[in-house]
């Protein structure tokens, strides 16, 4: 069995939306990081970084459990786990993938956390971070909307890395664009966002998504950005 520890956020619903996308059984273990639940001992030992997703494969590679954590890396094991599924197993094509699931790794996901976190959460208006996160979301959605141009999805035919880059472009109201400014990915979205599986993906644990959309107070917001989130990291026993 698979246990996804997971959280209702864009970083989560990349492998949500693969494993229903492999049709692989899972449990779902939720983490509720805005009461603190990341900062817990036993989920450190598996996910070090106090993040979410994190994965644990009871049947790893060697017939042993195996723990992840690092989206991007748990995408990459399960794709391999199920014989190449959405990554191929040609070299160049693989690189191909890898390359644009970097991307999202490294810029999309990062960048357009900021842009969240100046646009919508800061307690001030800090006009440069906020011109500076738009602006490079705005960047960003023009590479991939040049990519888009080209080829149907970002690493030719539907990979990881369109699981990876859909969730987060799913708040661009948030972050300051306008889809319709981008006319390829606008097409590209709404192929991903129709498939029943990226649906099914972003369905798990929706009771507990908070829609109204209010700035976390509090202790959410200690343990999200404030005191809880930048002590001193308890050692793991
Ligand atoms: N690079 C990591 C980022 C994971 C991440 O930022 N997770 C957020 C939710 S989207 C989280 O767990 N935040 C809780 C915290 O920072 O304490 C990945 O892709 O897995």
């Amino acid at each position: 069995m698979i246990d996804l520890y997971f959280w209702s956020t864009p970083n989560g619903y990349k492998v949500s939306i693969l494993l229903e996308e492999l049709g692989l059984p899972y449990r779902v273990i939720p983490v509720h990081i805005g009461k603190g639940e990341q900062f817990k001992p036993e989920f450190l030992r598996i996910s070090p970084n106090n993040k979410i997703p994190a994965l644990v494969d009871a049947d790893g590679p060697d017939g042993e459990p195996i723990a992840l954590f690092e989206s991007g890396a748990i995408m990459m094991y399960l794709a391999e786990k199920c014989g190449w599924a959405f990554m191929p197993q040609d070299m160049r094509a693989r690189y191909g993938v890898v390359q644009w699931l970097m991307f999202q790794m490294g810029g999309v996901g990062p960048m357009l956390g900021q842009a969240h976190h100046f646009r919508k959460y800061a307690p001030e208006k800090i006009g440069y971070a906020i011109d500076r996160y738009t602006n490079e979301a705005r960047r960003l959605y023009t590479v991939i909307d040049r990519r888009l141009a080209e080829s149907e999805y970002l690493a030719g035919d539907y990979s990881i890395a369109d699981m990876a880059t859909y969730p987060w472009l799913r708040a661009h109201k948030w972050q300051g664009q306008d889809l319709a400014d981008f006319p390829h990915l606008q097409r590209w979205y709404a192929t991903v966002r129709a498939r029943p599986a990226v649906q099914r993906g972003l369905a798990v644990l929706e009771e507990k998504v908070d829609k109204s959309g209010a700035k976390p107070t509090g202790e959410r917001w200690d343990n999200l950005f404030g005191t809880r989130q930048f002590s001193t990291p308890e050692k793991t026993p």
